[in-house]
């Protein structure tokens, strides 16, 4: 797979076109370009649909308002206020587990951003909050040797890594809220990782747990060809760096 294309028009892998969706159900470009209300509609619907029924022909389904749904595994069981908990551990002096309610009492930090993926769509000024990686670091306190922080998720399958210095930056948050609403599934609620200002792909979704190790561990995109510092604009050879 090329790594800056993937194998179909939406990327990171992706077989099939968003226009060969839409010809599944019987709606042509057309149609779409006459009706743009009827796009609206069609997005917030097929949104809800994978947020019950996941297909894992992920980058295909749009999630709504411009996102498009991205998953690596076929399903991934939901996950509530009840059942859902955040590890913190690897090397720190006070690991430990967070339930939601435990996250929501944190000090909260919202973001106003574009939204990049690095297959090329963007969801220009989306506000993201939840509380900073950095906060949750300083209260497991960070031992002297570690250099990295690795994410791993309750899909079981995606992971993610930032170095310790690209990890305490005000601007990585672990996510409650997309755009002042508590994080749906299909958008890898309740918490996921958000990394503002990284290509999309290092923003885990469904996080469940934080690791802090000796040295970066590349995510799961990263061992398919993507950057591990994936800056927007300075990063896997798509964007012209206007400074360089
Ligand atoms: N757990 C998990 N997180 C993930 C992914 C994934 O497949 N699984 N895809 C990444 C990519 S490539 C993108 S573009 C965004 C998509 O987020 P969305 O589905 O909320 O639009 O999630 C990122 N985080
Ligand atoms: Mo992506």
């Amino acid at each position: 797979m090329d790594p800056n294309t993937g194998a179909g028009p939406d990327g990171h892998g992706t077989p099939v076109g968003r226009r060969l969706v839409l010809g599944m159900l019987g709606l042509g470009a057309g149609a779409m370009a006459a009706a743009p209300w009827l796009q609206d509609r069609l997005e917030t619907a097929l949104g809800a649909v994978a947020d019950k029924d996941p297909t894992g022909v992920t980058g295909l389904l749009p999630n709504g308002g411009g996102f498009r749904y991205y998953s690596v595994t076929s399903s991934v069981p939901p996950k509530d206020a009840g059942s859902y908990r955040l590890t913190v551990g690897g090397l720190v002096d006070r690991p430990g587990a967070y339930r939601l309610a435990d996250l929501r009492a944190l000090p909260q930090t919202r973001l106003v951003r574009d939204v990049q993926c690095v297959t090329g769509w963007r969801v220009p000024e989306t506000p993201f909050e939840g509380v900073r990686l950095s906060t949750l670091l300083d209260a497991a306190g960070v031992r002297r040797e570690a250099r990295a922080v690795r994410f791993t998720c309750f899909d079981g399958a995606y992971s993610e890594s930032l170095t310790l210095d690209q990890a305490r930056r005000p601007d990585v948050l672990v996510a409650l809220k997309l755009r002042d609403e508590p994080l749906g599934h299909s958008h890898g609620g309740p918490v996921r990782l958000y990394v503002a200002p990284m290509y999309f792909y290092k923003s885990a979704k469904w996080l469940s747990g934080i690791t802090v190790t000796d040295e970066v561990r590349p995510g799961y995109w990263e061992e398919r060809g993507y950057d591990v510092d994936a800056w927007v604009g300075r990063s896997n050879g798509r964007d012209d760096d206007p400074t360089a």
